[in-house]
């Protein structure tokens, strides 16, 4: 098997890819416009018809759909096929506003497995390999998703779905997994519960691990692949689009690569909705260009990143997303600061904690209160009250560096923060429920 799953796209050259996505999308806006009356509505009142988009230069007239047109749409007001034409639905975890509901025909599917396999392949999976996906299965795209793919590439799959560790890690050891797809916090929760069980990181035959759903740092990268003893790369995707497998990560380990073929990726200025130019920091957009049944047309996933097109090392030359900074939505304004999660998890792996923390926000009287709870690790049990206080001094020192404001740290006591099979939820803002 070679080092691409499919070699013709993922290398094709940026003239043919444009070719290809113009194509494409001139179709699909048509498609859309002709069968979803809530966007031909929404292209109306922009006063644009499928005749004025020629090509990719003419996206930018599209109108975009937000989160909150999926809620007004819910269930069906979205989809472009008949149900008799549909054969799946996946669905997000809804844990903030009402549920996504995704719709899925038979060729959405295989198209959506075939960006998962690529991933693998990048990963340098083969029909020889043992794949252990441990994402959820069910509504959640994560399962479903890694688990086509790897059938895809031939991988004997071992569909764990999340959760019991133990049992994972002895399907693991038995059966000699190659390839672990879960979320970061998992893979580091299964890499702290190995070396708990007297396992060291050469006693598993894992090459690679694919890590996404969320965010996570690159010092939480190299805790990984520590504790693993693997290479550690990221995808990305979102239910909205399929799921995993919109992009992923290649040998290089420098970003995502994005699957142009399927996925026009655009960056904007949430603020102003304004396209930026490459390389800009900014939100990014996604219009799928050959879903059938769900195809949402400039799509913004409040997701932060910066895009690249410069020359990789793998070959591919579809574009390169960052790992996202963040969502514009899950940035936190304190005392006026713009934070983001992954700031503070930064600093605490680079001070030698564990990416095991809980940060809570609150405002009392009028102020802003930030406290973060982080793990001691075993070493510092037995430090005494007054080297505790100290290292917490430290901790918010680095942390008041590197975000200008003063927190609050408490180091715990160890597996004192619950862990998560999933997506961890790193962040309590209270101040939203009052
Ligand atoms: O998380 C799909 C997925 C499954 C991706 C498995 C990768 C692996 P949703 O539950 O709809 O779908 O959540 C999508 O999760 O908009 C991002 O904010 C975040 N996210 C996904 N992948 C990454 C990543 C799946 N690699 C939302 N890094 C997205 C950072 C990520 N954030």
């Amino acid at each position: 098997m070679g080092r691409y799953w499919n070699e013709e796209i993922e290398c094709m050259s940026r003239e043919d890819m444009k070719k290809l996505q113009s194509e494409r999308l001139v179709k699909q806006v048509k498609h859309v416009y002709e069968n979803v009356p809530y966007y031909k509505k929404l292209m109306d009142e922009k006063g644009v018809t499928p005749d004025d988009v020629k090509g990719i230069e003419d996206l930018h007239k599209l109108p975009f759909l937000t989160k909150a047109d999926l809620r007004e749409a819910y269930p069906y007001g979205l989809l472009a096929k008949p149900l008799s034409d549909c054969v799946r639905i996946q669905s997000t975890s809804g844990t903030t506003g009402k549920r996504v509901v995704a719709f899925y025909t038979q060729n959405d599917i295989e198209l959506w497995e075939d960006c998962c396999a690529r991933a693998i392949v990048a990963v340098g999976g083969t029909n020889e390999d043992v794949c252990q996906v441990c994402y959820g299965y069910g509504l959640f795209t994560g399962g479903p998703g890694l688990n086509g793919g790897s059938h895809k590439v031939g991988c004997l799959t071992l569909p764990m779905s999340s959760g019991n560790t133990e049992r994972q890690i002895q399907f693991m050891m038995d059966l000699g997994s190659t390839i672990l797809c879960c979320t970061p916090s998992y893979a580091a929760y299964i890499g702290e519960t190995l070396k708990e069980m007297g396992y060291k990181p050469e006693d598993n035959k894992l090459k690679a691990g694919i890590f996404g759903a969320e965010p996570w740092t690159e010092e939480m990268r190299r805790e990984i692949e520590k504790s693993l003893g693997i290479k550690a790369y990221d995808i990305y995707g979102l239910t909205e689009t399929s799921g995993p497998g919109v992009s992923f990560e290649c040998e290089e380990q420098t970003g995502m690569h994005i699957n142009e073929d399927h996925f026009i990726a655009e960056i904007i200025d949430p603020e102003t909705g304004e396209v930026l130019p490459e390389g800009s920091k900014g939100e990014l957009v996604f219009t799928s260009i050959t879903k059938e049944a769900f195809p949402l047309l400039r799509y913004r996933t409040r997701d932060i990143c910066v895009l690249s097109r410069e020359k990789c090392s793998c070959g591919r030359t579809l574009v390169k997303m960052s790992k996202p900074m963040g969502r514009s939505d899950d940035m936190m304004i304190i005392r006026g600061v713009n934070v983001f999660p992954s700031q503070i998890e930064t600093v605490l792996i680079e001070q030698g904690y564990s990416p095991n923390y809980l940060i809570e926000v609150d405002r009392v009287g009028n102020v802003d209160t930030l406290d973060i709870s982080v793990e001691m690790n075993a070493e510092q049990l037995s430090d005494t009250v007054k080297d505790i206080q100290k290292k917490e001094s430290e901790l918010v020192a680095a942390i008041k560096t590197m975000l200008g404001i003063n927190p609050k740290v408490h180091l715990v006591s160890p597996k004192s923060i619950a862990r998560s099979e999933g997506k961890a939820v790193r962040v309590i803002d209270k101040r939203k429920l009052h």
